[in-house]
């Protein structure tokens, strides 16, 4: 397919509804993946994407694990960034860079967020509130920072008072990160949405070891990191199904009541639509971005459009969660 030109890029329009936020169209950038710099968000926003999701901040600068703390392998990549960021007062710089222009072009930013106590939760979702942000997504989930992300996220018995206690500290819709590094994903999927969580993203990359034979170590400087791209696409696809299952049973509609947003190995406009089909309102793209660069989002957004051109239905919410009729 030929390369969009960014007005182009803009005209693509496929707006969805995830809880109170409007997307330009199904697909937002994932966290962590243009680092802080709010320009290289706004580009993204211009080059297509229905919205941004920031890097995750945390109360203080922190400098991450050592390196290499990145590399592709064969299906994906591989990360142990280990949280780096400016820490939340230095990034208000950055939202003022991108959250104007973003939302003059209709896409919505979401601010992330991790912390290892819920007060330290509620401090950084209300600066992102002030900041502007139209929503915040808890990182309850990243898989390698101890006393951080899966460390809390894993139990629902700790991670639903957090949500909750964010939820009633700001009027944004606050949206929680799962991990699939359980057993059973759909426990903490009910303790978020019961607890007041606007969407679940579903879901963070996958705990995993490289091994170097010629040194005879391991590759990633923490040992232990997160694999993310095309490898984990079905664990992705499986966490969406199986929460749409669960949040049905509780009486929650995963798509009025508490959507779900895809996140895992969405390269093409046919991996969106699996997840679509299992239950997610929209996606993010991390990993694809990273080899696609920025057309990725009005590939996928024109492909779907196309696709949902020779369905019955003319609407993309009609056909949510529709594998499972
Ligand atoms: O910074 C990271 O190492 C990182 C994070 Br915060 C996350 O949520 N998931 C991931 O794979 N890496």
């Amino acid at each position: 397919m030929a390369t969009l030109s960014e007005s182009d890029a803009l005209d693509v329009l496929l707006p969805v509804q995830v809880g109170r936020v409007r997307l330009r169209n199904l697909t937002l950038l994932a966290s962590g993946i243009l680092d802080e710099l709010g320009g290289s968000l706004v580009r993204a926003v211009r080059a297509g994407a229905g919205g941004v999701v920031t890097k995750s901040i945390g109360t203080h600068p922190r400098s991450g694990h050592p390196s290499p703390s990145f590399f592709e392998v064969e299906s994906g990549a591989m990360n142990a960034m280990g949280l780096p960021n400016p820490g939340i007062e230095a990034y208000g710089e950055d939202m003022e860079a991108v959250v104007p222009e973003a939302n003059a072009l209709g896409a919505p930013v979401v601010g992330s967020v991790f912390a290892g106590t819920g007060d330290e939760f509620v401090a950084l979702t209300q600066k992102m509130e002030e900041y502007g942000a139209t929503a915040v997504e808890l990182n309850l989930s990243c898989p390698h920072a101890k006393g951080y992300g899966t460390d809390i996220g894993a139990d629902p018995k700790v991670m639903g008072p957090i949500v909750q206690a964010c939820v009633d500290a700001v009027d944004i819709p606050v949206w929680a990160k799962l991990t699939p590094n359980v057993t059973d994903i759909t426990p903490c999927a009910i303790a978020a949405a019961r607890a007041g969580a606007e969407a679940l993203t579903l879901v963070n990359t996958v705990k995993a070891i490289a091994i170097d034979p010629d040194l005879r170590r391991p590759i990633l400087g923490n040992t232990i990191g997160g694999l993310s791209g095309a490898a984990i696409k079905p664990i992705g696809v499986r966490a969406a199904w199986d929460v749409w299952n669960a949040l049905e049973k509780e009486g929650i509609h995963p798509v009025k009541n508490c959507p779900l947003v895809g996140s895992g190995g969405v390269e093409s406009a046919r991996d969106a639509l699996e997840y679509i089909l299992a239950g997610a309102s929209a996606v993010q793209v991390g990993t694809a971005f990273l080899r696609q660069g920025y057309d990725v989002f009005g590939r996928i957004t024109e492909g779907v459009r196309a696709w949902l051109d020779e369905q019955p239905e003319d609407d993309l919410r009609a056909v949510v969660g529709t594998a499972h009729l």
